[in-house]
């Protein structure tokens, strides 16, 4: 029997590939993407798609029953620059979501559950260089505090009920597949639109602001590489350290003007600077690629090429 997969927040940064991606392994009819509304039309329309509400426990669990759902990756947050905005629907949605996915593996009406964690659960008083998986976290954004609160919850129902939840702690990331979202890192990707568009591009970071990043393609196989793996391989279950590389706004501005040499760059740092400041510079993953084989394949120079060749071919 085929692995029945239900995505929920497929039309996301993260969704968005995930689905294709999870379509070309398991089969276009065994993944079923979901959102709140059809918000990508590539994902609504290149194969199964239901329009649900995260927040809906019933809404869920019916989906579960009628296409007899094996796995669910739960996809759909608030992220960390819109949830500053609005903290009491981002707890909720951050948060509730999460019961209920967690509350179906517990009734065992899932076998499987993916979360996706970030590095915005560390915070202040974390060690910027290196942080380890193990380590003081502050976080200091809402969106930080419902990651940190929903690693601790992950780990409690795979103790205490045998859920099997998997979950990675994403740095940036950035693709050409979706616009820039409600992300401080979402920089990143922002940047290659305007360099292509505007051949400048104005920085809501100042220009040393370090951060982890990573490219979506290897965010997705880690995903997919996670999800894969033997039970007994996932020793942790709160949220592994993913990394890949770390760059500055000064780094991947350089690296754009490698292809465009016209490109320019200014700073003019806003409320999104300060959430920046509490996160890590760089991440220290090797339980990760010890555990279950992690490794990255892009770093700055691959993934400024890719995405300048994918994005030129759609702007
Ligand atoms: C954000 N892209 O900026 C997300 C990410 C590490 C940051 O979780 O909110």
């Amino acid at each position: 029997m085929s692995t029945k997969i239900l995505i929920i927040g497929a039309c996301g940064q993260i969704g968005t590939e995930l689905t294709h991606s999870l379509r070309k392994i398991y089969g276009t009819d065994n993944v079923i993407a979901s959102d709140i509304r059809k918000l990508n039309n590539d994902v609504v329309n290149s194969g199964p798609f239901e329009v649900i509400n995260a927040l809906d426990f019933n809404q869920i669990e019916h989906l579960v029953e009628v296409h007899k759902i094996d796995e669910i990756y739960l996809m759909a947050a608030l992220l960390s620059a819109t949830a500053e905005k609005n903290p009491a629907f981002a707890w909720d949605l951050n948060m509730n979501s999460l019961f209920h996915v967690l509350n179906l593996a517990k009734a065992g009406k899932i076998k499987k559950l993916f979360w996706p964690s970030s590095i915005a659960v560390f915070g202040p008083t974390t060690p910027k260089e290196n942080t380890p998986q193990y380590t003081i976290m502050e976080p200091s954004t809402v969106y930080g505090i419902s990651k940190q609160s929903g690693e601790r919850w992950c780990e409690y129902y795979h103790n205490i009920f045998g859920v099997d939840v998997r979950s990675i702690r994403y740095p940036g990331l950035i693709s050409y597949s979706s616009p820039p979202g409600g992300g401080t890192t979402d920089y990143a990707v922002d940047i290659f639109h305007k360099a292509l568009s505007d051949k400048t591009y104005e920085c809501f970071l100042s220009s040393e602001t370090k951060m982890p990043m990573m490219y979506m393609d290897d965010a997705i196989a880690a995903t997919i590489n996670i999800m894969q793996a033997p039970l007994e391989e996932i020793k942790i279950h709160s949220s592994y350290n993913l990394a890949a590389m770390s760059f500055t706004p000064t780094e991947i501005a350089a690296e754009i003007k490698k292809h465009i040499p016209e490109f320019t760059i200014t700073y003019e740092p806003d409320f999104r600077q300060k959430i920046a400041d509490s996160w890590p510079a760089s991440i220290d993953d090797h339980q990760a690629r010890e555990d279950w084989g992690w490794n990255h394949k892009y770093d700055l120079e691959t993934m400024t090429k890719d995405m300048l060749e994918n994005l030129s071919k759609s702007e």
